[in-house]
């Protein structure tokens, strides 16, 4: 038994399950093929039926073809499968990390076998057997083959070495602790455990806000301390990724520029690079933040982002290394006076005219939207855009501007909207989720990363459902077709067990949620409306007049920012033809997108039939009742579920009805007014 940490196992908490008590094929694993990866996938395969059954199966070595009742967990290329098994395009389909899960009793003699080409895809197929036996779905003829569509499925980390996690709303950092790596390392094998159940196979443990002691990882006083973590994933299957400082070479080398066209900048970097590898043979690579929000960057120089990309891609080459560059860069320093400049526009005019000049180990990672991680926004017009340069999709579990893990806010449906953007690249049917997947355009290397919700609180996520984002964004990486249903019904039964009354009723509150929070925040996709800095509570003003670049421009006519064509920023010729033609003109603009693309007088009418003041005022009020819903459906619950994670977010649904009302009262105020136009139904605004 490998020592578990005492935190909450979320979706790998396994309970007694009678069903599986009797199944002799649950008794006995027999694995063919050898390594640490094998060895993890045997470790959690005897761990889960143990807990589920009550019984510790027997590894037995070397059974004859014939044998029967027990699991064969085995390498393709060690146990050559019968030809009637799978044919030879199948078991080529399943590449490097797909897998095969079969069962047929009458001529399997009763075994049940997980067979993939390499360790890594046992691994997975043996988590998905432990789903299938957890979530208790029909085992008689099984026959299940998968494989991941993304090749690149991360998570970022936004640690500091302090401890603190930017934008972390769950305790303290997993890996750090007062400026060293924490001593304990039980909690970050469960988390390599988790991540790998749901398939993630890259992790950036920092922060892409380096600071000057985290720019010390890439140095030997930090970097066993690293390579004793990438070990921990290693077994995982996981690479491990840093965020670099840009500045490193100055910072670290003591030259007097970061100038990537300065030989000496690049080769301080390869030096470093053959350091890195000393101690972490399959260092995964860098991610980089330049030139965004005070960071420095190749701009300092007159140097373009390939420029300052190619440099550090060409010191990882040789060793296969990934340079994971993002593309959230915009001045956040701009004159709120001048009207001509549009934050929106930012990632596409800085990215768009440089394809085609990166390098094939550089990949460049995007916002979902061309603002910030908000409760709506339109999709970057930048995915797609660019068929000759590696890209991913950058999400955000942490819920910065969705509640911070305070307010139940799921993300799967609104992820799974991006996910399937028309973005018309390649005229219809080019999604989102084919252009990051390496569908569309030959990239190299692609795939989705997000920023991640964890901490070191009991349950990982601090509210207990913020872990279904957690899992639903590994799942969907891993299959961006999986339905938002499908997802949410495995995780409910994986987290909380087989009651039906459990799933009847956290099933519609993850559902409603996201449209529930958007609906008492800002509103018809104008974004931000929250406190400064901390990006918590409402106030409406509270960016409107300042340098980042985010406003909603409400006066006593009218809301909204024009970014059409004809007389606003132009943000919308950003896309292709067919979305740029929906988005410019207010007839055939989205009501949800309404105020991120037009400014309109409060008493346009919405597609749905009501103004916008009128929506505005509505909408608020059902929010607040919506929060009432979750709270009715929680509260059904009580003595369901067992009492620390009935309070956990029983406390946290209270909170969130009493900063919904805030919200509520506090926007519905501000624009009664401006706008001096009452509510149609009459209720209390102040
Ligand atoms: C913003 C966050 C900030 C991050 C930045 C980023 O407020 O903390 O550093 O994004 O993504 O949303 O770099």
């Amino acid at each position: 038994r490998l020592p578990y940490s005492s935190a909450d196992q979320g979706w790998l908490s396994y309970t007694n399950n009678e069903s599986l008590a009797g199944m002799k094929e649950l008794t006995q694993i027999a694995v063919y093929g050898n390594s640490d990866v094998i060895d993890s996938a045997l470790a959690e395969l005897t761990h889960g039926i143990r807990e589920m059954t009550g019984t510790l199966p027997a590894i037995v070595s070397d059974p004859d073809r014939q044998a029967s009742n027990l699991i064969r967990l085995a390498l393709l290329e060690e146990i050559g499968v019968p030809e009637e098994w799978m044919d030879a395009a199948r078991i080529k389909d399943l590449g490097e990390e797909g897998y095969a899960i079969r069962r047929h009793p009458e001529n399997g003699g009763g075994s049940l076998y997980v067979m993939a080409n390499t360790d890594r895809g046992l691994l997975y197929g043996t988590f998905h057997l432990l789903r299938i036996l957890r979530t208790g779905q029909e085992l008689d003829r099984l026959d299940v083959t998968d494989r991941p569509r993304n090749p690149l499925r991360m998570m970022n980390h936004w640690d500091n070495m302090d401890g603190s996690i930017e934008r972390g709303y769950a305790g303290r950092s997993i890996f750090f602790q007062d400026n060293r790596f924490v001593e304990d390392d039980a909690r970050i094998r469960d988390y390599a455990r988790l991540m790998a159940s749901i398939g993630i196979n890259g992790i950036a443990i920092n922060n892409v806000n380096v600071h000057r002691t985290e720019t010390q990882l890439i140095t030997r006083q930090f970097l066993p301390d690293v390579a004793n973590v990438a070990g921990i994933f290693r077994r995982y299957g996981i690479r491990l990724f840093l965020s670099v400082n840009y500045a490193s070479p100055m910072e670290l080398g003591g030259l007097d520029t970061a100038d990537p066209l300065d030989s000496r900048v690049g080769d301080w970097w390869k030096e470093k690079a053959k350091e890195i590898y000393e101690y972490i043979p399959d260092f995964g690579g860098f991610v980089v933040k330049a030139d965004s929000e005070h960071r420095p960057g190749p701009f300092t120089y007159d140097r373009t982002h390939a420029d300052g990309s190619n440099m550090l891609a060409e010191a990882l080459e040789p060793f296969g290394g990934l340079v994971i560059w993002r593309c959230f860069v915009y001045n956040c320093l701009q004159n709120w006076r001048d009207r001509s400049t549009d934050r929106a526009r930012a990632a596409y005019d800085h990215f768009k005219p440089l394809d085609g000049q990166f390098k094939p180990n550089v990949i460049l990672q995007i916002k979902n939207g061309p603002m910030d991680f908000q409760v709506r926004e339109a999709v970057s017009p930048l995915l797609g855009a660019m068929p000759g340069t590696n890209q991913m999709l950058e999400f955000q579990i942490t819920q910065e501007y969705t509640g911070q893990q305070k307010h139940l806010c799921y993300l799967v449906p609104q992820w799974k909207e991006i996910l399937d953007f028309d973005t018309f690249a390649q005229g219809q049917g080019t999604e989102v989720k084919k252009v990051v997947s390496g569908g569309i355009y030959p990239y190299r290397a692609c795939g989705i990363a997000a920023v991640i919700n964890v901490g070191d609180d009991h349950n990982w996520t601090g509210h207990t459902l913020a872990q279904a984002n957690l899992y639903g964004y590994g799942r969907l990486a891993w299959n961006p077709d999986l339905t938002e249903e499908d997802i949410t019904g495995e995780w409910i039964r994986l987290t909380f067990g087989g009651d039906s009354l459990v799933s009847a009723e956290i099933e519609p509150m993850l559902a409603d949620s996201w449209h529930v929070y958007e609906s008492y925040t800002s509103p018809l996709g104008v974004g931000w409306m929250v406190n400064p800095g901390h990006h918590y509570g409402p106030n409406v003003d509270g960016y409107e007049y300042s340098v980042w670049g985010t406003y909603h421009f409400a006066d006593c006519h009218g809301i909204g920012v024009n970014r059409t064509v004809k007389d606003g920023t132009g943000f919308v010729s950003q896309y292709f033809p067919e979305n740029a033609q929906r988005y410019e003109s207010l007839e055939s603009c989205p009501d949800e997108l309404l105020l991120f693309f037009h400014h309109v007088p409060y008493s346009h009418v919405l597609h749905s039939g009501k103004t916008v003041i009128q929506h505005i005022y509505d909408t608020h009020f059902d929010g607040v009742e919506g929060v009432e819903q979750l709270i009715g459906r929680w509260s059904k619950l009580e003595g369901h579920i067992d009492e620390w994670r009935y309070r956990n977010v029983w406390e946290r649904l209270h909170i969130q009805l009493d900063h919904a009302k805030e919200w509520r009262d506090v926007i519905n105020t501000y624009f009664y007014r401006k706008s001096g136009i009452p509510d149609a139904a009459g209720r209390t605004i102040y």
